[in-house]
């Protein structure tokens, strides 16, 4: 039985590290466990430009200790006026590494997403040309539409036609939960590619409802059916390079999740590798799990891969009830959990 796994430092190519003090609470987990994140733009005000992305970076690198080596790969937030110019100016300065794409109100602070995806073609077009990624909160936010069925609906509905009229814009399907976009993006052209977060991988919708309402198993996409799950799994482990780590990883205070009106979101960063790993083994994928965390989204975006490596070892740890106290008080994925292994620092 292999006891320990070495693999090159993995990448988090979806996260949300919010701001104010719970950056300043939450940082440090996604710098342990990776060395680079995509971060989501969905703060208020959404991070819509470069000044205000440059300034944001700035605050999650002074969250940080300054020997973590962690670099934060920003996103633009696109709006209705989002203008083609401005984000490839933003692009070529080195500051927009993506630009994320969420259907207005389809998720928290999504408030101003863009209503009509299609008229946005100039800045489509222009990130084509140039080569920048477009990250989409791939759900319909038509309230007639079944919540279990918005991202399949999505697919037929928009993304079958973006990739058609946009062939060569790279994509990637975030968070992606259903049998549906795990064959859609395996069935696509190699511009597009997905994430995958932990908790898609390990929990059904059974989990929200396991006794009770379970808040903390609530995030959007919400996790479908159990075929869905294992359609997810099977596409993570499949060494496919279209498939890559993206923990999604977006806490809320406690308050905010337990409450009449839970916000959707599910902190997973401090043992997102451990959970990760524990999927690969049950899948009898252990060769596969480097591919997935640590190479295939580096390739994706045109970056290096890391250098360094990091170890996890097989040895029992005990996710905490609550991490945090006070406005950053959190309850993590696989809380009062025990993972079978841990990350070495
Ligand atoms: N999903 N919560 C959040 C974002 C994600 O859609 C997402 O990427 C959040 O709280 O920012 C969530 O459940
Ligand atoms: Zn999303
Ligand atoms: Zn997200």
């Amino acid at each position: 039985m292999t006891d320990r796994i070495t693999i090159r430092r993995p990448d988090d190519w979806h996260v949300h590290l919010r701001d104010g003090a719970m950056l300043e609470a939450v940082a440090r987990h996604t710098a342990r466990q990776f060395a680079r994140a995509i971060i989501m733009p969905n703060l208020t005000p959404p991070v819509t430009d470069a000044a205000a992305a440059v300034a944001y970076r700035d605050r999650i690198l002074a969250a940080l200790p300054a020997d973590t080596g962690f670099t934060p790969l920003m996103t633009c937030y696109l709006t209705d006026a989002a203008d083609p110019q401005a984000i490839a100016d933003g692009h070529a300065a080195g500051v927009f590494t993506a630009c994320k794409l969420y259907p207005a109100h389809a998720t928290t602070n999504s408030a101003h997403g863009v209503t009509d995806i299609f008229a946005l073609a100039p800045v489509l077009e222009r990130m084509q040309a140039i080569g920048m990624p477009l990250l989409i909160h791939g759900e319909v936010t038509d309230r007639t539409i079944d919540i279990f069925d918005r991202e399949a609906v999505f697919i037929d509905r928009i993304l079958v036609k973006l990739v058609r009229e946009f062939p060569a814009l790279r994509i990637v399907l975030e968070h992606i939960t259903t049998a549906e976009a795990a064959d859609f993006v395996t069935a696509a052209p190699a511009t597009v590619a997905a994430t995958i977060t932990p908790q898609h991988l390990i929990i059904n919708r059974n989990a929200i409802f396991d006794g009770g309402l379970r808040p903390h198993a609530y995030c959007l996409p919400v996790a479908k059916r159990e075929r869905h799950r294992l359609a997810v799994r099977a596409a993570a482990v499949s060494g496919s390079a279209k498939f890559f780590l993206g923990t999604d990883s977006a806490p809320h205070v406690v308050g905010a999740k337990e409450s009449g009106c839970g916000c959707a979101g599910i902190f997973n960063a401090p043992f997102a590798l451990e959970s990760y790993l524990t999927v690969f083994e049950e899948e009898d994928a252990l060769d596969r799990f480097e591919g997935f965390a640590s190479e295939n989204g580096a390739h994706f975006y045109g970056l290096p891969l890391n250098d360094g490596k990091v170890t996890l070892e097989r040895r029992p740890v005990i996710v905490p009830e609550r991490i945090g106290d006070g406005d950053t008080a959190v309850v993590p994925f696989h809380a009062g959990e025990t993972l079978g292994w841990r990350l070495v620092d």
